[in-house]
This record gives structure tokens, sequence and C-alpha cells, in this order.
């Protein structure tokens, strides 16, 4: 319940250590907390991880953030809070819980909104409105729920906050981790959006990767409805490139691939009826490979010496489908 987060906050007074989820809106999330613990003068240790967590090391007080329940219950201690906005299986009596799934199962609230509404309840954070705002876009919140898009639309400059969330993305392309912890410092200490659009370091992540964008998909091959694109980069903008291109187009399947080591890494995406799952499954199979996955959403990994016959199976599997 939010009155027990509430509680939670206004009693702290030690040492806190905080995880959050590696995404624009745990970044968000995150930013808006520290800021608060700031104030108050409570010392802190973060992470930003993974939502799948299979080590940590705990302090007394804990607080977790947009990471399910299911996954953080392992860690949880005598003073734990979890503010998350994703669906989970079984509330635990000892952790001091806030998700609106709780009340209604479909609510699709991000979590850097549910960290602003909690600490907009001990003081006020107006000032901080953008960066809930950026993290509710990050989770494409205001795309999924009336509630976040009427948020998003009461905070000025949309077209900067959704920005941000691009900058940030790219952030963590470019330098995982560590441009993520860059990214978090530069937006909780911006005193407004533009602060953070005119920043170098983030500005630098995001050219760099619409750069690397705009030079592979300039190497499309096309195969019927199939799209071909070889990925030439460190960065592994496989999966956007893919989306990206099947944004623009109905009735087609993109097969993006990169070779790394010795392997040719491949990711496909659809938006026909295709099960591509079924078909990177089987085509990987004939090439001494491993994959699989959703219709719409697959991946594969074969030897960099397979990558013409891999191509020739998914033609010739999406012909017999
Ligand atoms: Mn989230």
């Amino acid at each position: 319940m939010k009155e027990e987060a509430v509680r939670f906050l206004e009693n702290l007074k030690e040492k806190v250590k905080i995880i959050s989820h590696k995404d624009t809106d745990g970044l968000c999330a995150l930013a808006i907390l520290l800021n608060y613990l700031e104030k108050k003068g409570i010392d802190e240790e973060h992470e930003l991880l993974e939502a799948y967590i299979e080590n940590l090391d705990t302090l007394d007080n804990m607080i977790f953030i947009d990471i399910s329940l299911d996954n953080v219950s392992k860690f949880v201690t005598d003073n734990t809070l979890v503010i998350d906005h994703h669906p989970y299986t079984k509330k635990m009596d000892k952790v001091c819980f806030y998700n609106p799934r709780e009340k209604d199962p479909k609510a699709y609230i991000p979590a850097a909104y549910l960290i602003y509404e909690i600490i907009s309840e001990i003081e006020n954070i107006d000032e901080m409105k953008w960066i809930a705002a950026v993290g509710i876009m990050g989770d494409r919140g205001d795309l999924n729920s009336k509630f976040c898009k009427d948020f998003v639309e009461s905070v000025e400059d949309k077209e900067k906050l959704e920005m941000i969330s691009r900058y940030i993305f790219s952030s963590d392309l470019i330098d995982h981790t560590e441009g993520m912890e860059k990214a978090l410092q530069i937006v909780r200490k911006a005193k407004s959006p533009d602060e953070v659009l005119e920043n170098t370091y983030l500005k630098y992540c995001y050219e760099e990767i619409q750069r690397k964008l705009v030079e592979s998909k300039r190497k499309v091959e096309r195969e019927g409805n199939i799209l071909f694109v070889e990925v030439n980069s460190r960065y592994n903008i496989k999966s956007i490139i893919a989306s990206q291109i099947l944004e623009k187009e109905e009735g087609v399947i993109v097969i993006a691939y990169s070779s790394r080591d010795d392997y040719y890494h491949i990711s496909g995406r659809t938006n026909t009826s295709t099960d591509l799952g079924k078909i990177f499954k089987k085509t990987a199979n004939i090439c001494g490979g491993m994959g699989g996955g959703h219709e719409k959403a697959a991946g594969a990994r074969i030897n960099k010496n397979k990558i013409e016959l891999f191509k020739e199976e998914v033609i010739s599997g999406v012909e017999e489908n």
C-alpha cells in the first residue's frame, strides 16, 4: 500500500541500499529517490541491475525499485521496501510493498511515477515532475495507460522528455552500467530537461547510436517480404534496428545479424503471422547452432560460415509456412 511506503521513507534514518532496474524507468525512479535521500541527509549505496538478480549483498535497510517482488524475495531483510509495477505471484508479509497491481491487476503505472507519487506525500517535489514523466515514457506508460498519458501531457515539452528517454537508452547501449550511472547523475542534478539535452556525454551516446543505425539500415537486402540486415557495430543494436524497420513497414520479417567471435548472432522480428520462433529453431538446428523464441520475436546463434545457409533456410522456411 502507498501509505506503508510513505511511512517507510519518513521513518528511514540510517544508511540504505537501493536496487533499481537498469532501464530508463528504473533510472528515473532512482534519480528522484536519491535526491530526496540527499536532502534528508541519509547515506545510500545503489545499483542498477537487470530484472533477474542472482546474487546480492544486502544491508539492514533495503529498497527495491521497478523489479518484481518475485525476483527480490530472496533478498528481503527485516526492513525492506519494494516499489514496483510488474506482475507478481505472492505478497510477502514482512515486506513493505507498493504496487498498483495489488488493487488493479491491469494497472500500468511505471515506477518513476510511483516514487514521485510517494515522495510527493512527504514534500513538494514538483521540480522533479519531468523526471517522473521521462521514466513513464521510457516504459511506454503514456501509450498503455490513460492516467500516465494525462500525467505526461501535464508536463511541458513532451518532445524533449522523449529525447531524454532516448539519450538514457543510448548511454546503456554505449557504456552499459557505467553509462547508466553517468546518465543517472546527469539527470538527478539537472535543473531542467534542457540541461540534460545539452550534456555532451549523453549527446555523444545518442548520436553515435543514431549513426550506427543509419549505417546499418543502408545495408538492407530484400528477399520477398524478408529483409536481411547485417549490423556491423560493437553495440547491441540488432533488435532496435529490427523494431525500427517494422514500425515503417507492414507485413515484413526483419532478420538482423552481427558477428562476434566465431559466431553470428541473429535477431528476428515480424509483424506477419509467420511463427518466427519455430522457423528459427528449425533453421538454427540445420546450421548446427541454437535458436528459437516467440512467434513475433526470435533469436539464434550459428557458426560464422553458416550465415548464407541460414538465410536460404529461413527463406524456404517462410515459403513453406
Ligand atoms: Mn518499469
